[in-house]
């Protein structure tokens, strides 16, 4: 059962599930004792029309199981979706760490990783404003190692004893359990406020990184600053970083509710889909690394969990690849079921005195206890190592293995003293020898004081579109809050960030402009801003807005060419079925104007055509030119949609790729257009 059974599998995970996979197709219906079942459709009664009898097992065993198939959702990062692949290692790091799976350059290792939402419930949306969770669970060959990170590389609070009041204040409110998975509301910046350590992560949190394009295209953080510790016991402070290789994308707010309506799973369907169809999805990891002897030669202390460790001053180090390539095959089983675990460790790998970090490996063996249903969940299938695991832990609720003998205890002479302990030279974790001293205090170092520098480096490293995203998502979150009390205080609060910021915001939400200051920051970190991210056509959904009689040479190039450069093509219609071009080309339409939206897609080619109601095709057609210009998106304009489009709310101008004027360079054009995904210099306002 323990996974050393499957030494030459190119993914011993893999190989250890697929134990566990059940395919129930073309077989004969069972109870759970493997009894044959009869009838399936009729409980036992006594007379047709009489009462259901106690006998009836299989009634019984059905129902109850269904009324336990729920667990509980996980108290934060409840809703979230998940896929398994692999981690390359590019370049050893054994100067650095003694950790296994980062010392052979090639070597690969399991890995499953699960993306969520914090705040909203299971069932909530996805593209709402938030952080978004990206655990990792590596399946080494000296254990699980959980990177349990997030898209964001800081966080709200710098000690975990804060952390239940975080989420009370940006959970829905508990008299009338509203908003659902938003923070635009009374007690969350009551607590933001009231809790100026936040200031750092609400500037993230209202800034583009909250509404991700895509789980594949967003930035992995791990956080807190860990250790790597090498062979000789030398350690050397890290943060981890992962970097999708295409590129850091978001929505734009506007777009972001709307698809929170026209398809709630926009982000789980977009993970799903692109690996059903092949496309991997990957990210480089690497790190961050500070000397031991360097640790107080900044300007923030490593140890807060608020402050980033600017790349300009301490660059990002690659070391490998992640790549997912497999979807599960059944979520409850494997999403749902995930244990992460930040106290998931292995040798090489270590922890600091981040108070943030170590209240969380307390808190995540504690919540697996009451989700899973007690001691024995590294047994479920997702959660067990690849390498066999031995102790003398017995029993407890659904215990799967029958450990044999007589001893469970150690030390013991009966077994020669086994399971035996192992030194640090054979693999034993050994904690880092830190050293510390002190005295006890319930306090905050000052040293993690500064609240608000960094808030203000962030905002200098943004440019002016990702200024004004900002500005207006402060706009919309204070705006909705009720009290005029907490308005003003939040005003109060983000002059210290930026002046201007914090008037407008005062005028915008009819509370008194401030009178303070921003603090005097004038460094920027280039790496922070969005605008210089990698940008491709790859997996980039394009619909083809089309009706009869299209010129089909024209339409098949282009699209033949999106296709060539990797982007997603959807045929959209007013119904299913197929077309014909005015030279015999057909096409299939796999959406219609009703089935999809302009929110679903990244770009929209017009090709226009005839259609038995043609004012309301071409009403259609410009209802999805208007929006997808005014969410500053790419459009490609075939000769034939021409008119159609010249009669819409848009114009020609950036992100405007007509064919009639670009001639032969209309493909390139278009797909430069697409790569660049949005044209923020739109003579538009972007909420
Ligand atoms: Fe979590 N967090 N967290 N968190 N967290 C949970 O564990 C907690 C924090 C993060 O996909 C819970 O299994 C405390 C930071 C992710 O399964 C819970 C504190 C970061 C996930 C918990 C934090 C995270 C969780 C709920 C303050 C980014 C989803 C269910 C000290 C570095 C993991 C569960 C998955 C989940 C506690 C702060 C990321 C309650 C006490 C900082 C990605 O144990």
């Amino acid at each position: 059962m323990e996974g050393d059974f499957v030494e030459n599998s190119q993914n011993r995970k893999n190989a250890q599930l697929d134990q566990f996979r059940v395919n129930n197709y073309g077989k004969k219906m069972t109870t759970n004792q493997g009894l044959r079942v009869s009838d399936d459709e009729n409980s036992l009664k006594a007379g047709v029309r009489g009462p259901t009898l106690l006998e009836d097992f299989h009634l019984r065993e059905k129902l109850t199981h269904f009324d336990h198939e729920r667990i509980p959702e996980r108290v934060v990062h409840a809703r979230g979706f998940a896929a398994h692949g692999e981690f390359e290692l590019h370049k050893s790091m054994e100067e650095f760490t003694r950790a296994g799976f980062l010392q052979k350059p090639g070597s690969k290792t399991p890995v499953f990783i699960r993306f969520s939402t914090v705040v909203g419930s299971k069932g909530s949306a996805d593209t709402v404003r938030d952080v978004r969770g990206f655990a990792i669970k590596f399946y080494t060959e000296e254990g699980n190692f959980d990177l349990v990170g997030n898209n964001i590389p800081i966080f709200f609070i710098q000690d975990a004893i804060k952390f239940p009041d975080l989420v009370h204040a940006i959970k829905p409110e508990p008299h009338n359990e509203m908003p659902q998975a938003a923070s635009a509301h009374d007690t969350f910046w009551d607590f933001v406020a009231n809790n100026q350590e936040t200031a750092h992560m609400i500037m993230w949190l209202m800034s583009d990184r909250a509404i991700p394009r895509s789980f594949r295209m967003m930035q992995g953080f791990g956080v807190h600053t860990f250790r790597l510790v090498n062979a000789a016991g030398k350690a050397t402070f890290v943060k981890f970083h992962l970097k999708p290789i295409l590129g850091v994308h978001s929505l734009v707010w506007d777009e972001a509710q709307k698809i929170s309506g026209k398809d709630p799973d926009f982000h789980r369907r977009d993970l799903w889909e692109n690996i059903e169809h092949g496309n991997v999805v990957e990210y480089e990891i690497g790190v961050q690394m500070i000397k031991e002897e360097d640790e107080f030669m900044f300007d923030f202390d490593i140890l807060d969990a608020t402050k980033i460790w600017p790349e300009e001053i301490v660059p990002v180090q690659m070391f490998g690849k992640i790549t997912l390539n497999r979807n599960v095959d059944n979520v409850f089983a494997e999403t749902e079921q995930v244990a992460m675990h930040l106290g998931n460790i292995v040798p090489g790998i270590d922890f600091t005195n981040d108070p943030l970090l170590q209240g969380r490996l307390f808190s995540y063996l504690d919540t697996q206890l009451l989700r899973l249903g007690g001691p024995n969940f590294a047994e479920i299938p997702i959660n067990r190592p690849i390498c066999p695991f031995h102790n003398n832990q017995r029993d407890g609720f659904s215990r799967q293995r029958i450990d044999v003998g007589q001893v469970s205890y150690h030390k013991n002479s009966l077994a020669r003293n086994t399971p035996s302990t192992s030194t640090w030279e054979e693999g034993g974790y050994v904690h880092y020898a830190e050293k510390v001293e002190g005295r006890i205090i319930q306090a905050r170092s000052d040293s993690f004081n500064d609240n608000f520098s960094q808030a203000r480096l962030f905002w200098n490293s943004m440019t002016s579109p990702e200024k004004r995203h900002i500005t207006d998502a402060f706009i919309f979150e204070v705006g909705k809050v009720k009290s005029v009390d907490v308005r003003q205080q939040v005003v109060d609060m983000f002059v210290n960030v930026d002046k201007g910021l914090a008037t407008e915001l005062a005028d915008a939400v009819g509370v008194n402009r401030p009178t303070g200051e921003n603090v005097d920051v004038s460094a920027s970190s280039p790496a922070l801003s969005q605008e210089r991210t990698p940008r491709y056509p790859n997996t980039l959904k394009v619909g083809v807005l089309i009706g009869e009689g299209f010129n089909g040479r024209e339409v098949k190039a282009v699209v033949k060419a999106l296709l060539n450069n990797g982007v997603t093509v959807d045929i959209v219609g007013e119904r299913l079925g197929s077309l014909t071009g005015v030279d015999g080309v057909k096409v299939v339409m796999n959406e219609t104007f009703t089935t999809t939206s302009p929110v679903l897609h990244d770009s929209f080619y017009v090709v226009g055509g005839k259609s038995a109601n043609q004012a309301k095709f071409e009403s259609d057609i410009k209802e999805f030119i208007n929006e997808t210009y005014k969410h500053f998106k790419p459009i490609g304009v075939a000769s034939t949609g021409e008119a159609i489009f010249m009669n819409s709310d848009a114009s020609p101008g950036p992100g405007v790729v007509i064919a009639s004027e670009s001639g032969a360079d209309f493909s390139n054009d278009f797909i430069q257009a697409i790569a660049q995904q949005r044209f923020w210099n739109r003579n538009i306002y972007s909420n």
